[in-house]
């Protein structure tokens, strides 16, 4: 299988991030990619492919222009406020606050487009969070053009962005800039699952109203897992994407017995839907040891998932997310490629 992959991720390492009100080492760290890079290698998988600079037609389908315009220049606006950091929200849109019209100051406009102050804006994050995203377009128009599977690199990952919210440590949502893609190339019906130990509250946001495109999450219940506020069952669509959105929230301890049961529903909807293509969120923090999610799957438990997914039998883009157990996260990413390969072949 093709990986594409842009060494640009480095370019977003912020110095801290704020977790349980202590600053501490991010969890979402560019050694989590040289995991899965190495292992890739060392189980005989192609050499990554670097991708071009982004396109960025499919980015303006999935995401608000004013959005991309905060992006692009919050740092430098920031520095040029005076302000000494990092762009790191310090307020948000709270309950029974309008947020009526784009505020002028940075300040103020980062706690706009935030949804949480997990997530940094450091002066090269939009030129890694834009490589992340070219990945995805290269991986989508790899399959697109008959490549059958490919796996986007994906480093910031991008689920928990939404039409204009980033956080969650993702900028630009890969996998829906990913349908897009395929979808300006011609695709009409699009699944997208996420395994994601976390809601893929962005994802879920972007193709809310769309009938078109199956979203699927597997995730932490809300009760106690980030981000808090989405991923009920009851979140099932609206207008002509009612039916479209499904989650599938999960107690704190699951292991593979009620996961895979979950993700048997979630494959029985992508082939009940018929889709042209289908995308995976990757994340692999669903891991026992994962240092800040509360699943308890094993590594094994990854041949499987990938094994059920090349089981759909449909063209698959795979685009990285989370998985903060560095140690094994290339191990877990790479089982479920291996998995999935050996079930392609297998047909
Ligand atoms: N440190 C993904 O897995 N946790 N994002 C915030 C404070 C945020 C995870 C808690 C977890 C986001 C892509
Ligand atoms: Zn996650």
């Amino acid at each position: 299988m093709q990986t594409y992959f842009s060494a640009d991720h480095a370019l977003h390492a912020p110095s801290f991030e704020l977790h349980g009100g202590a600053m501490v080492e991010p969890f979402e760290r560019s050694s989590r990619i040289d995991s899965v890079l190495e292992r890739l290698a060392s189980r005989g998988f192609e050499a990554p492919r670097a991708p071009g600079e982004l396109d960025m037609a499919p980015v303006r389908v999935v995401h608000d222009a004013g959005y991309l315009h905060f992006l692009e220049t919050a740092w430098e606006e920031w520095n040029r406020a005076g302000l000494s950091g990092d762009v790191i929200a310090n307020a948000n849109c709270a309950r029974r606050m309008p947020a009526v019209r784009e505020p002028r100051r940075i300040d103020a406009r980062a706690a706009y487009y935030a949804l949480a102050a997990d997530t940094a804006i450091t002066r090269t994050t939009w030129r890694a969070a834009s490589s992340s995203a070219a990945s995805a377009v290269a991986a989508a128009r790899h399959v697109a053009a008959g490549g059958g599977s490919a796996f986007a690199l994906c480093r910031p990952p991008g689920h928990h962005a939404a039409i204009d919210m980033f956080g969650g440590y993702c900028f630009l949502n890969n996998a829906a800039i990913a349908a897009a893609t395929l979808q300006l190339a011609g695709a009409n019906r699009l699944a997208i699952i996420d395994v994601d130990f976390h809601h893929g509250n962005g994802t879920q946001d972007i193709f809310y109203a769309c009938g078109d495109t199956l979203t699927l999450s597997i995730h932490g219940h809300p009760d106690f897992a980030y981000p808090y506020f989405s991923g009920l069952a009851a979140e099932t669509g609206v207008g002509s994407g009612e039916g479209a959105n499904a989650n599938y929230p999960l107690s704190a301890g699951t292991t593979w017995s009620t996961w895979s049961r979950a993700f048997e529903s979630c494959l029985q909807r992508v082939r009940a839907f018929g889709p042209d293509a289908l995308i995976v969120a990757l994340g692999v923090d669903t891991f026992e040891d994962d240092p800040i999610s509360s699943f308890a799957l094993r590594s094994s438990d990854y041949l499987r998932i990938g094994e059920q997914l090349g089981g759909v039998a449909v063209p698959t883009v795979f685009c990285m997310e989370g998985g903060y157990a560095v140690d094994s996260v290339g191990l877990n990413v790479v089982n479920v490629l291996e998995g999935f390969l050996s079930e392609r072949a297998a047909r």
